[in-house]
């Protein structure tokens, strides 16, 4: 049964950036679920994949440097522990994990055709295709089964979960293994980071779902890694259950135990969740105010989807941040979403008789106050939601 737990109010696409103001900017329901029998995560509107995911999608996860080395280790350990013959990347995005792979040996999966060109021109094999079953029978035909799929940051953003995991298996070797990562609810929980739900998100996973989600399609976990990366992610190692090969790591009953622990498996902690996001929300709005009251120059770092969220939600405009700087080419000269708030290509000059920074990119706290140690030496802060609303 699903329950709902939180309202983020209407809310545009995340990463929609416009070219102009609209003030008829298109705004969905964003209202979150909890399903109290599967354990997952899920917006109650869904929005169809072409309206987000196509060949203006912006987001490239090359442009830091904590993912670029993020998906260096898990390569040499790729190759260390499971060798694949074939790895097949479901979202490859603009190839930040399989350029630390030969050509010969990655398939690459990527909609949005924008992306797609990156890798092709790279000289990947790259399908710009959606994943589902029709794609990985077409795969199949031609390459047969692969022995490692790695996805990223994606399946979260599938609606048809059946089908996701439907198509998985039909191309998966009968020893292969399958690897995924996202942010954990857990985490998202601890840190009162509601803005991890935007539209694109429909599912955020804890290994509880997860565990649940892959036993229907005789999928197991049979290991875990907590990662840093986007917030707090988890990355699941799954095989198929009939696979007695592999050895199941106590990292899954761990994590699990610590999740039910928590009280993931029980509505009571959503709802407290629920209420902990609107104090989040009222703490940050106080602070945008005293120090606008005393007018104090603010602008945003990171034009991130997360930062959409927490604008539309606590409805903070351009009145308040005067503009966002942000290092990706298809972002700058845009506005953010919703709320009208100018992105400027980062240049380390627009910092200057700064104030205050809001800290659109939280995830990479580290890798943006290294890069920024001036800023702060003159006397500059920043803002942040998370954990909580506070300058730091
Ligand atoms: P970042 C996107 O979310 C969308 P976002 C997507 N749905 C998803 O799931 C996650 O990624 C994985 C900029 N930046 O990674 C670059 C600087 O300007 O938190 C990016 O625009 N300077 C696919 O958008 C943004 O911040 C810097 O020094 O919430 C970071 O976006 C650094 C480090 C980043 O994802």
């Amino acid at each position: 049964m699903k329950k709902f737990f939180l309202d983020l109010g209407k809310q545009p696409l995340a990463n929609q950036y416009l070219k102009k103001i609209n003030s008829n900017l298109v705004k969905y329901k964003l209202k979150i679920h909890f399903n109290t029998k599967s354990k997952m995560v899920s917006i109650s509107k869904r929005i169809p994949s072409e309206k987000m995911f196509n060949a203006k999608y912006p987001y490239r996860s090359s442009l830091s440097h904590t993912m670029k080395s993020s998906f260096k280790i898990l390569s040499k350990e790729i190759k260390k522990r499971f060798n694949p013959k074939i790895l097949l990347e479901i979202g490859s995005n603009d190839g930040a994990l399989i350029k630390n792979f030969s050509k010969n040996k990655v398939l690459c999966v990527e909609p949005c055709s924008n992306l797609a060109m990156i890798t092709k021109k790279m000289g990947y094999f790259t399908y710009d295709n959606y994943w589902n079953l029709k794609l990985a029978k077409k795969i199949k035909a031609k390459f047969n089964n692969v022995d490692v799929i790695y996805s990223a940051n994606t399946l979260t953003h599938i609606n048809n979960l059946t089908d996701v995991f439907k198509s998985i298996t039909h191309i998966l070797d009968k020893d292969g293994i399958l690897i995924i990562e996202d942010p954990s609810f857990l985490e998202c929980i601890k840190k009162i980071s509601y803005d991890q739900f935007y539209n694109e998100h429909i599912y955020i996973f804890s290994a509880l779902s997860v565990s649940k989600l892959i036993h229907k399609f005789k999928l197991e976990l049979f290991d875990i890694d907590k990662l840093d990366t986007h917030g707090g992610s988890l990355r699941y190692y799954i095989k198929r259950i009939n696979n007695n090969k592999i050895k199941i790591k106590d990292t899954v009953s761990k994590q699990i135990s610590t999740e039910l622990r928590f009280g993931l498996a029980n509505f009571l902690t959503y709802k407290k969740f629920g209420v902990s996001v609107k104090k989040s929300k009222n703490n940050l709005v106080k602070i945008f105010k005293k120090l606008k009251d005393k007018n104090k120059k603010i602008i945003g770092y990171g034009a991130t989807a997360k930062a959409c969220t927490v604008l539309n939600y606590c409805n903070i405009d351009n009145k308040i941040i005067d503009y966002f700087v942000d290092t990706t080419p298809d972002k700058s000269n845009r506005f953010m979403p919703g709320k009208n708030i100018k992105i400027k290509k980062y240049k380390k000059i627009l910092l200057n008789n700064v104030d205050y920074i809001y800290l659109g990119a939280w995830n990479f706290k580290d890798e943006i106050f290294k890069k920024e140690k001036n800023f702060i030496k003159k006397g500059g802060r920043f803002i942040t939601h998370v954990p909580k609303p506070r300058i730091i």
